[in-house]
């Protein structure tokens, strides 16, 4: 085993987005590029003294590149100081189960690769992140420097070495580093087990009248959800579709929503439709929840679970206050509202949230992209998601839509909806912002068709902790009544540039509480595709996706 240092140049792109440094393969894969992110991500966290006590966490997804990344981590973690590595078994970690292995064994933190919902494969993407000892993605202030580091960067250090096995669980020692190969599901299934009524829940999957199915989309909850939903709670044998990680997903984009879990969705729908269904994405911190021939948006689901969390052992105490991301929908303030909660409103992305978190200020925490999750670890959770709403299912006896309909019954329905535009040419993304936030100081007072703008600006957070301040959050026009329009761009594609617009409305009359959400928003989406010129400035008349 020999140390070297390897001459390197930086690269100009390696800004961390909403989520890690996100690329196609071929990227990570030219000379240096990979090792050069990883050595400024170790410049950057150099100088703190638990470096060589404490272990550092890696895992990944199992997507493309996750095998050979973890050697090259090793390889650079050895030279660069690290006493210890704890690796998921076959590299394997599911990013909240990252999170929950850091928190479990004090880690320094860790390195999750993975590109979460982007789709696998040699021509698709991979991605890095770097989560701290709290067991949450890295904040603005640290990504920012890693940036800086990459753009100095000369030269890196790792060893020359024959690769690791991966395969069987155990220590083993790599020279100076100790390699703790941990089983990748046995910490977070104990972690679920501690907060949720296994026994109630296993009572509803084996009983014959209530079926259900978990789409794991060929990716990392694959294992999760066999050793929990089957083995542990012994839900029928097929109760998870799709359970096999594979490297490229199956050719499929691993992002939970009904245009790419099809299977699941058929599962759920006619006359013959499971009771309920749920999928999770390449990373296993999604989650999308469907009932019988009903689907649950995700703001929706953060409100359910809010207004339920004191049915389910591990929240029976009650909330310390709940957190929605800026663009997500404002249910969840109703049942804040009611039960007299503090609700935060924070920037789109999980690592605003971890602040909130640590200093013990919210319990419950979600967004709109298909994310929810709580104090139990410090990133989104897809399965935990799941075992929440069986947990409250197995408790209350009642159906999905039915439980949906009684809350929107006591506090509104939010109709919402994200229409996404893809791959726009990134000149036109900005030119399209830049208008936008400059009308956005002409159009308070203004009545556009039925609804009157209330005001209108460039959201900025600024942390209630740490008082830390992020701008350029996205576009907010808000209507009097509480209708909001809202546009950003977004931080994890790896082509081009993606324009999300959120739209949402409050219907309180039950009567209006069952329409199609396209529908009850037209004159709203109409509003926003006109206000921002949306045609003119990416050449495109409807959006790729709309959730
Ligand atoms: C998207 C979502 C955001 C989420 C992020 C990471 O970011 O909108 O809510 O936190 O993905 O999720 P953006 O910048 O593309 O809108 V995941 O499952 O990719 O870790
Ligand atoms: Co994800």
């Amino acid at each position: 085993m020999k140390n070297i240092t390897v001459d390197s140049h930086p690269f100009a792109d390696q800004k961390p987005g909403t989520s890690g440094l996100r690329k196609k393969v071929k990227q990570f894969q030219q000379p240096h590029y990979l090792e050069n992110f990883i050595q400024s991500v170790f410049n950057a966290i150099r100088g703190n003294d638990s470096f060589a006590e404490k272990a550092l966490v890696v895992g990944g997804d199992g997507r493309f590149y996750n095998r050979e990344a973890i050697q090259i981590i090793m390889k650079m973690a050895l030279v660069n100081g690290f006493g210890k590595l704890i690796i998921g078994q076959n590299g394997l970690l599911s990013t909240p189960a990252a999170s929950a292995v850091i928190r479990k064994y004090q880690a320094f933190g860790g390195i999750i690769l993975s590109a979460s919902h982007n789709p696998g494969g040699p021509d698709a993407d991979f991605g890095i992140k770097f989560n701290t000892a709290n067991g949450g993605p890295a904040n603005e202030e640290l990504t920012e420097a890693i940036f800086q580091h990459s753009l100095s960067i000369d030269r890196y250090q790792m060893v020359e070495a024959e690769d690791i096995d991966l395969s069987q669980i155990g220590s083993q020692q790599f020279d100076k580093l100790s390699v703790d190969i941990i089983d990748p599901v046995v910490d977070y299934a104990d972690l679920m087990e501690q907060l949720f009524d296994f026994q109630r829940i296993r009572e509803l999957l084996t009983s014959a009248n209530f079926r259900m199915h978990f789409d794991a989309m060929n990716a990392i909850t694959g294992p999760y959800a066999m050793t929990i939903l089957e083995q542990k709670l012994g839900a029928p044998a097929g109760t998870v579709l799709r359970a096999e990680p594979l490297p490229d997903f199956g050719g499929d984009h691993p992002d939970p929503n009904l245009a790419h879990a099809q299977d699941l969705h058929k599962r759920l729908s006619g006359d013959h439709a499971a009771d309920f269904g749920a999928a999770s994405d390449g990373d296993g911190d999604r989650n999308m929840i469907l009932g019988a021939n009903f689907y649950v948006t995700p703001s929706d689901s953060l409100a359910v679970l809010a207004a339920n969390a004191t049915l389910v052992p591990g929240y029976k105490d009650g909330l310390a206050g709940v957190a929605r991301s800026m663009p997500t929908s404002q249910a969840v303030d109703r049942v804040a509202r009611q039960l007299n909660l503090p609700c935060f409103e924070t920037p789109t992305g999980w690592k605003f949230f971890g602040n909130l978190l640590d200093a013990g200020k919210i319990t419950l925490c979600g967004e709109e992209s298909f994310g929810t999750g709580s104090n139990h670890v410090r990133e989104k959770d897809g399965l935990w998601a799941v075992l929440f709403w069986l947990n409250i299912l197995a408790v209350r006896g009642e159906s999905v839509e039915d439980i949906l309909k009684q809350h929107w019954d006591k506090f509104g329905r939010d109709y919402y909806t994200r229409h996404d535009y893809e791959a726009v040419t990134n000149d036109g993304a900005e030119l399209l912002m830049t208008a936008l936030r400059e009308k956005t100081q002409t159009l308070a007072g203004l009545q556009l068709g039925s609804y009157q703008v209330e005001s209108a600006d460039d959201f900025a957070y600024t942390d209630p902790v740490d008082e830390s301040i992020s701008q350029h959050q996205g576009i907010r026009i808000l209507m009097r009544g509480g209708s909001r329009i809202i546009y950003r761009l977004s931080g994890t594609g790896t082509e081009g540039a993606t324009l999300r617009v959120y739209i949402e409305s409050h219907e309180t009359d039950i009567n209006k509480q069952s329409e199609d959400p396209q529908n009850a928003l037209s004159e709203l989406i109409d509003l926003a595709s006109q206000i921002a010129k949306i045609n003119h400035y990416t050449g495109r008349n409807k959006p790729d996706v709309m959730t």
